[in-house]
């Protein structure tokens, strides 16, 4: 198979939920020098899209989100190491989570990926994350970042109520917090008092690293 038609067989498995598959062209693609980067981008992620297009459509339904979903985790599974390690030095700790009643994580993981590449140290909660744990989390490792993910326009809500926990106790002025998630707008985002909103995982890192050297700037000036 030429490298075109890998990333076209990578597409269609995942689309299909083709674990063993995806696995398997996933080191096809590696071993014949594909970077991970294109495996990424132009095939794993745009079979995700047309998922959610076909889901959306009625097309497809839950069984099928779920096995592409985890074919795609599988595949990041490998490429994690590859896409992550960087040898940068730490840069700032990065906390990181999808908020409560959400289960979606392949989006939230691959900004973790991308953080850590550019030197974060991520500390992530996981799905379904409760304020107060958020609350517990921040108190316990001290991050210069907090992320909040989430996927349905039925759990956005929950930043809101996150970043009022945050303020609750007293925390506010301690992190800077960035949002995103399908669903999510620089709109909304400002109008729930974020400090950032980034649509990407690469966006999300280039945003979270000026918020960080921004804040740093002033508390030396
Ligand atoms: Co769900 N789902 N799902 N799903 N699912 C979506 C999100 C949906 C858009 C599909 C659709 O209708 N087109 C839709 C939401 C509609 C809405 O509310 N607007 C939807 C729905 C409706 C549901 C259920 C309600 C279905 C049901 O039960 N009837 C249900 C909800 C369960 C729950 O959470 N309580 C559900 C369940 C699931 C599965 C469990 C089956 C599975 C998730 C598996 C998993 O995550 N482990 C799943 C999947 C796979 C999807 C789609 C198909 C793919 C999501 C994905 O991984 N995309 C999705 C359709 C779609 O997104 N087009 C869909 C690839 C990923 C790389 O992109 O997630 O956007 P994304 O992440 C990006 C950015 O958003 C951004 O960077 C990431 C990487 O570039 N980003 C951040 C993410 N977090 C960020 C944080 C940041 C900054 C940027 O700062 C902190």
């Amino acid at each position: 198979m030429n490298d075109q038609e890998i990333l076209q067989r990578l597409y269609d498995e995942t689309l299909s939920g083709n674990k063993l598959a995806v696995v398997e062209l996933t080191e096809e693609g590696l071993a014949a020098a594909i970077g991970p980067e294109t495996l990424l981008f132009d095939a794993l992620i745009p079979a995700l899209e047309e998922v959610g297009a076909r889901f959306e459509r009625g097309d497809f339904f839950v069984p099928e989100m779920l096995i592409a979903g985890r074919a795609m985790t599988a595949a990041l599974d490998i490429l994690r190491p590859l896409l992550a390690d960087t040898g940068s030095e730490v840069v700032g700790t990065f906390l990181m989570g999808t908020v409560k009643g959400d289960v979606h994580d392949i989006g939230k993981n691959l900004v973790d990926i991308m953080l850590e590449g550019a030197g974060f140290k991520v500390v992530d909660l996981g799905v379904q994350i409760a304020p107060e744990t958020f609350v517990e989390a921040i108190r316990e490792h001290e991050p210069d970042v907090v992320g909040f993910s989430a996927f349905l326009t039925t759990t956005m809500p929950m930043f809101k109520v996150n970043i009022a926990a945050i303020e609750q106790a007293g925390l506010r002025d301690d992190v800077i917090v960035l949002v995103g998630g399908a669903p999510v707008t620089q709109e909304y985002a400002d109008a729930i008092g974020a400090d950032g909103y980034a649509p990407d995982a690469a966006s999300a890192t280039k945003l979270a690293k000026e918020l960080l050297d921004a804040r740093r700037a002033l508390a030396t000036a």
